[in-house]
């Protein structure tokens, strides 16, 4: 962006366009909780302001000083190891390379398996069930389930993870719900999404794709804003209720003759929350469109919950309500399998196959893929297979039972302490709070807390903080009631403190403009891809 623009443009232009930005900020300001939701029509407003000369460059300095500050972060985090920037002329020998990838490993995070401070991250930690894993992966790595006829041994693996995650999710009598393995959660939602698009545009004969609308509550996970751009599908987005659940009457207000899903969540990532599932599932039924269940986090733990209270009673959630028609479960996070896996189901084949891509006219040969990788690794599915045979259903439920034990006693702590306020109905995995007093920033109150080691998850609208329970980091939960007891009381007497994120993390969730937001958030990847 050249900097002389400023110069050339004539000041009425430069006045116009401040005001028109002065004012869309104000207005984003005083209709917030309304403008959340149609985000789209506003940020069309922003980008012509932003478009005029004047604003151009006042906006280009304000982010170069964010990306200056998040730079110099970032900088201080890159490796202080030699870099190979090109393929070396000759192969090293195995030696050099496990000493140099050691090298790497000793800066990474210490602690990841028990007593852990970081949110969410790592869930498997069993030194033994780690390395079940690990050997399966070796045994497997060179299979690929595309070749189905040289290896039947993945896609038999592959077919029976497939089935036990199912009969988790249904009941007895629901026999047609089938599905596939894929290489994690959001690979799951993307698929799930496209089949549920076209097929909802065959058996409704829609012949414009590109306008269809589908609804999902602010507090879905950023997987489906990646669908929608994948798939140019329109959102509507519908806010949450006090306590972070997806408002059915503003579902209802919402849904159209164009609405193609309504995507809900089991638990919500942000808080926790289960939403009310049995309600939207009517919904679906009465509008004949498809309903998605996003149980990447829940999937293994609700299901071995029935009948326990959980602040309240756990909600059906899964194929037991009829118009549910997809769901997302990752293995990878609470099936304690390692990285690159997760079970995307459908209530029947039909939808399946709109998952798939046949083509019939390929030089190459008849063509068809259930995913969208088309070579996958079968070491990815055999370590899959191996963790939750491993686990077994008794294994599965003690986990989950402690984990909401302590779910239940971090949720205690928060609400008595005073100046802190849960958000989510439910005791899930992820506890949530905000600060209730303006002396008590939420973010100070993350940095005094990472400086002591935690990592928790920042959100925002409202500006909050979670921790996500797993078996790794279970064992430091008491820790961190007494850490963020000490916290709350420090960060009334500060403002900030040294090297703290706080002003970063205001600024940029404070911004009414999303846009100049997205733009930053695309510079800080280039620089973290950049990584020198
Ligand atoms: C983790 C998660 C996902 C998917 O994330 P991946 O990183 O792709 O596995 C989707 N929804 C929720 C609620 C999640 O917690
Ligand atoms: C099982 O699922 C079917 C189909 O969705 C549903 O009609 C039935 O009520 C369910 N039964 C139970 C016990 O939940
Ligand atoms: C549920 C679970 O596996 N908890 C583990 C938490 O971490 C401690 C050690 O820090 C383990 O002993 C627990 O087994």
């Amino acid at each position: 962006m050249p900097s002389n623009v400023t110069s050339q443009s004539t000041p009425i232009l430069l006045v116009c366009g401040l005001l028109i930005y002065i004012l869309a900020t104000g207005v984003c300001k005083i209709l917030d909780g309304l403008l959340r939701t149609q985000r789209q029509d506003v940020e069309k407003l922003f980008r012509l302001a932003r478009s005029l000369p004047g604003v151009r460059n006042l906006v280009a300095r304000s982010k170069e000083k964010i990306l200056s500050e998040v730079e110099s972060g970032l900088k201080s985090g890159v490796l202080p190891v030699h870099r190979t920037q090109d393929l070396p002329c000759e192969g090293q020998s195995i030696h050099e390379i496990l000493k140099q990838a050691d090298k790497l490993k000793g800066h990474d995070c210490k602690h990841l398996f028990h007593t852990s401070k970081m949110t969410g991250t790592v869930y498997a930690t069993e030194l033994t069930h780690r390395e079940l894993c690990n050997s399966m992966y070796c045994n497997f790595a060179h299979t690929n389930p595309l070749h189905g006829d040289a290896f039947p041994s993945v896609a038999r693996m592959e077919s029976e993870v497939v089935s036990m995650t199912s009969m988790l999710v249904s009941n007895d009598s629901n026999s047609e719900i089938c599905g596939a393995v894929t290489s994690g959660g959001t690979e799951s939602i993307l698929t799930a999404i496209r089949a549920s698009r076209d097929f909802m545009c065959y058996s409704k004969h829609i012949s414009r794709p590109e306008i269809f609308y589908r609804i999902v509550s602010v507090s879905a996970h950023a997987a489906v804003y990646k669908a929608a751009e994948y798939f140019k599908i329109n959102i509507v987005r519908v806010p949450t209720d006090e306590h972070g659940q997806m408002n059915v009457a503003a579902v209802k207000r919402a849904l159209s003759r164009r609405t193609i899903l309504i995507y809900a969540s089991a638990p919500t990532y942000p808080h926790g929350v289960i939403d009310p599932i049995e309600e939207l599932s009517d919904i679906a039924l009465g509008q004949r469109c498809c309903l998605h269940v996003d149980a990447c986090l829940g999937g293994f733990i609700l299901p071995f919950l029935s009948g326990r209270e959980i602040e309240s009673h756990v909600p059906k959630f899964d194929f037991s309500l009829a118009g549910v028609t997809s769901m997302s479960l990752d293995t990878h996070k609470y099936g304690y399998a390692q990285k690159g896996s997760s079970v995307v189901l459908y209530s029947t084949s039909v939808l399946r196959q709109f998952q798939y891509t046949s083509v019939a006219d390929w030089t190459g040969g008849l063509y068809i893929s259930p995913t969208p990788a088309g070579s996958r690794s079968g070491g990815l599915i055999a370590q899959t297979w191996a963790a939750m045979l491993h686990m077994g259903r008794e294994g599965y439920s003690r986990v989950a039972h402690e984990i909401i034990e302590s779910a239940i006693k971090l949720r205690k702590a928060v609400a008595d302490t005073d100046g802190l306020e849960l958000i989510g109905r439910h005791a899930t995995m992820v506890v949530a709070w905000r600060t209730t007093d303006r002396t008590n920033n939420v973010y100070v109150l993350n940095d005094i807390l990472s400086s002591k080691g935690w990592r928790l998850a920042v959100l925002q609208n409202p500006s909050a903080l979670h921790f996500c329970i797993t078996p790794a980091n279970i064992s430091s939960v008491d820790a961190l009631i007494d850490d963020l007891k000490q916290a709350v009381q420090t960060s009334r007497t500060l403002d900030k403190i040294p090297g703290g994120k706080a002003p970063i993390y205001g600024l940029a969730h404070g911004l009414p403009d999303r846009g100049v937001v997205k733009e930053l958030l695309r510079d800080i990847q280039d620089l973290m891809l950049q990584n020198v």
